[in-house]
């Protein structure tokens, strides 16, 4: 049958009836792809698998979140949503709207969203409003303005963010058979963890695992509120997705460390970049920087012995690595060799770089 996307495929655990017209793109179902070489290159017996998230519609998670909030938004009557984005959720509410009919603001922090997200907001015709400010600023003013004009706000404050997002976790026990050991994720806001616990929580109490994972969170060193236990006024890290001081998620994001026994880090933006580049060029895996925090966090709790042998850890990639080329390019500045247009040129560059 064909995939018409994540509402359709969980219909029955999703907050949606018979008559309600679904808003989709396809998203969700993405790969589950098992690192070949990565284990060895540590040198621990470990077995790790990406949940590729950066293979949905507008490349990121966003979009199966988005999905539910904007098929609720049209089934209550809204015209128009907004949110507050450090990049990808503006992408996704500006798919999500065009697709839908409907007009989307987005609230972005000047100069501090990847060139790839901005182009989505803009080729998908969002009303972009950047702010002299960060995330957090856009987040306490778009709570401002719903209650002063027409829009419903489709952050992960919107309840059926979390619904649509839980269903990664779905897949990941089909896939497995079972939920895995331990699931590692980079953290923002926290929405994204909190969906995952629910979905596995919801997953186990049915039946359909024998266990729940411990769910672990990395955060930019520079924009780690979790791991210092305080909301942060200036959060400033390279991984711009991440680049929030005052989650929205505080409370649900610390019961899913109590209940699942997990635990938060910091990971610094050197080896954010580091990681990103050892999954591109070590398994052909291209993220964007936030999303390699979770890799990053996690090569370094195996290295450290917070995670034992033999076990199996999913990880997921938040984002498409071609959301954000400037960081990516800025990675490889001796790739590329310029030449005449002769056939012993090509030659020698093969022959020289073999
Ligand atoms: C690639 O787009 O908050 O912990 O406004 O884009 O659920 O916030 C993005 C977050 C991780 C963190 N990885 O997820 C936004 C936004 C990527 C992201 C996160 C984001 P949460």
């Amino acid at each position: 049958m064909r995939y018409t996307g994540l509402i359709e495929n969980y219909r029955d655990r999703l907050p949606v009836s018979e008559t309600t017209k679904l808003i989709s793109l396809g998203e969700g179902n993405t790969p589950l792809i098992r690192l070949e070489n990565i284990p060895a290159i540590l040198g621990k017996d470990v077995d790790i698998y990406i949940k590729y998230e950066g293979l949905n519609p507008t490349g990121s998670f966003k979009d199966r979140g988005m999905t539910m909030a904007v098929t609720k938004a049209v089934e209550a009557g809204s015209k128009a949503i907004i949110c507050a984005s450090t990049g990808n959720t503006s992408a996704a509410a500006a798919a999500y709207a065009a697709r839908a009919g409907i007009k989307a603001f987005v609230l972005i922090p000047e100069g501090k969203i990847a060139l790839g997200k901005l182009a989505q907001a803009m080729i998908h015709g969002a009303v972009i409003i950047q702010i002299k400010g960060n995330f957090d600023d856009g987040m306490r003013l778009v709570k401002e303005v719903a209650d002063h004009a027409p829009v419903a706000i489709v952050n992960s404050i919107n309840p059926y963010r979390l619904q649509g997002q839980k269903t990664a976790a779905f897949e990941i026990i089909e896939e497995l058979g079972d939920a895995p050991d331990y699931h590692c994720l980079p953290v923002g806001n926290a929405g994204n963890i909190s969906a995952h616990w629910m979905g596995y929580k919801e997953y186990f109490k049915d039946g359909k695992a024998a266990k729940t994972p411990i769910m672990v969170g990395y955060q930019a060193a520079g924009s780690a509120p979790f791991v210092k236990g305080a909301m942060i006024d200036n959060p400033e890290t390279i991984a711009t997705a991440i680049r929030i001081g005052h989650p929205q998620s505080w409370d649900l994001a610390h019961t899913v460390k109590e209940e699942s026994k997990g635990w938060f880090k910091a990971i610094s933006d050197k080896r954010i970049l580091a990681t990103q580049k050892l999954l591109t060029e070590k398994e052909g895996i291209f993220c964007e920087p936030a999303s390699a925090a979770s890799l990053a966090g996690l090569i370094h709790d195996i290295q450290h012995g917070h995670i034992p042998d033999k076990s199996k850890i999913v990880c997921t990639l938040t984002g498409h690595g071609l959301k954000d080329p400037d960081v990516a390019i800025s990675q490889c500045n001796d790739a590329m060799i310029n030449i005449n247009p002769v056939m012993s040129e090509v030659r020698d560059a093969i022959l020289n770089n073999m």
